[in-house]
């Protein structure tokens, strides 16, 4: 029930988990426990617990926005569509997302494999890490995922269940509706900025109507489109690496959505790490080393990502859409490949206006990420995130004018001055 939730610090959530077999088997003597709460996000609790055999990880829900306080009340259903979604996303893309080892709806908590050596990625890029796995990663978790909980691969009603059993996470969508398509083009209480250096470009946004325009277009696609289970949170702050392995965690924003919005998120997020690399101390080789292989990155993610779509699209598609009978012969699977390219050209065009939202929230909404806020020097800092938000304002706008993610890159490339 739902009133059995309490927050469970230290010595409480020792007693809960010497309480779950399987655990204190892995674990050990729950005396010797090693308890460190860790979380470091916006919303949680997570906990690391090291026991003399292993250890684990341990994520509650509090029911108010961790980042602002209990005046920002958040419900607890969200550790529920983010164990489910989980639960998805480890049968679509095993390997990708941590192994779950225990869930309670009640006290909101879910216990998981922990994560070791993994570290958050975004810490790996602000320090000017390459990771030369992360492409296949990543784009083997997006092209799964979305491709098999879309109507390509599904019946029309294990769609609708698949719809309806996200659909109560609708107050996780609602911050994302606030804080990505809405707030970061009006005055809101919760904006900020690298003040007074952007000042200037925070007023032009709220003025600017042709990206009020393309920003409401976004967001109703974000609102009206359930085309497949986004993990709804896809930035490099949700994905943990070593050299050699990806992890994708906290789906918590988990719901039906447009796809171009998971996609444009490791995009954005990207493009970000590129700008802000400027603004932190690196010798010159080694930047400019980073730096390529982020762009290299960028156009990699979507280059494979497409590649890796379209071939589960010919080869596994069973679902309702696009029934086989009308596309019979060399005729009709010659048109049906002409669709399939216009299908994924149309979600490129999604991807390239849901980053530039991503990267827009990031430099005036409420939530910054470390990229940027990293760099000591506000000037500094300040360029690095104006040199962004150009690129993004012509990504929103003139989304459908970039034909290539290269394009993309290009741009990006040119906005850099060395
Ligand atoms: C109030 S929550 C702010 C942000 O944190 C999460 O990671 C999501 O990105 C959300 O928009
Ligand atoms: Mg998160």
């Amino acid at each position: 029930q739902a009133g059995d939730y309490r927050i469970l610090h230290e010595a409480a959530l020792r007693d809960y988990l010497a309480g779950l077999p399987d655990l204190k088997a892995l674990l050990g003597d729950p005396a010797g426990w090693e308890i460190t709460e860790v979380g470091d996000g916006n919303l949680n609790l997570v906990f690391i617990v090291k026991g003399a055999s292993g250890g684990v990880a341990v994520k509650q829900a509090l029911p108010y926005v961790r980042l602002v306080g209990e005046s920002w009340p958040l419900p607890l259903s969200r550790a529920h569509y983010e164990y489910l979604a989980l639960s998805r996303q480890a049968q679509l893309a095993p390997g990708l997302v941590p192994a779950l080892l225990h869930h309670n709806d009640n006290l909101a908590l879910t216990v998981m494999e922990l994560l070791e050596p993994h570290i958050i990625m975004r810490k790996g890029l602000v320090a000017g890490t390459q990771y030369p796995g992360f492409v296949d990663d990543i784009t083997t978790f997006m092209a799964r995922t979305l491709f098999f909980t879309s109507d390509l691969a599904l019946s029309a009603a294990e769609k609708k269940e698949g719809i309806a059993a996200f659909a109560g996470n609708h107050a996780l969508c609602k911050i994302t509706e606030d804080l990505i398509f809405t707030d970061p083009y009006r005055i809101a209480e919760q904006n900020r900025w690298t003040a007074p250096y952007l000042d200037g470009l925070a007023a032009s946004l709220r003025d600017d109507m042709e990206l009020h325009v393309a920003v409401s277009r976004l967001k109703l696609k974000f609102m009206a489109s359930p085309e497949a289970l986004l993990h709804g949170d896809l930035h490099t702050g949700s994905i943990m690496v070593t050299d050699s392995q990806t992890r994708v965690i906290d789906p918590e924003f988990a719901f039906y959505g447009p796809m171009g919005f998971d996609v444009g998120a490791v995009i954005a997020n990207l493009l970000m790490a590129y700008f802000a690399s400027a603004g932190h101390e690196r010798a010159l080789g080694e930047r400019a080393a980073f730096e390529s292989w982020v762009l290299a990155t960028v156009e990699n993610v979507w280059n494979e990502f497409a590649r890796k779509f379209l071939d589960l699209w010919r080869t596994g598609a069973s679902g309702d859409a696009y029934p086989v009978s009308l596309f019979a012969g060399e005729k009709g699977a010659a048109r049906l490949e002409v669709e399939r390219q216009a299908y994924v050209q149309r979600l490129f065009t999604d991807t390239v206006g849901f980053a530039a939202a991503k990267t827009i929230r990031r430099i005036f909404g409420l939530a910054h990420n470390i990229d940027f806020e990293l760099i000591e020097d506000p000037n500094k800092r300040a360029v690095s995130e104006a040199r962004a938000v150009r690129l993004a304002r012509a990504m929103m706008v003139e989304a459908a004018a970039f034909r290539t993610i290269a394009e993309v890159a290009g741009a990006a490339r040119k906005l850099r001055d060395w």
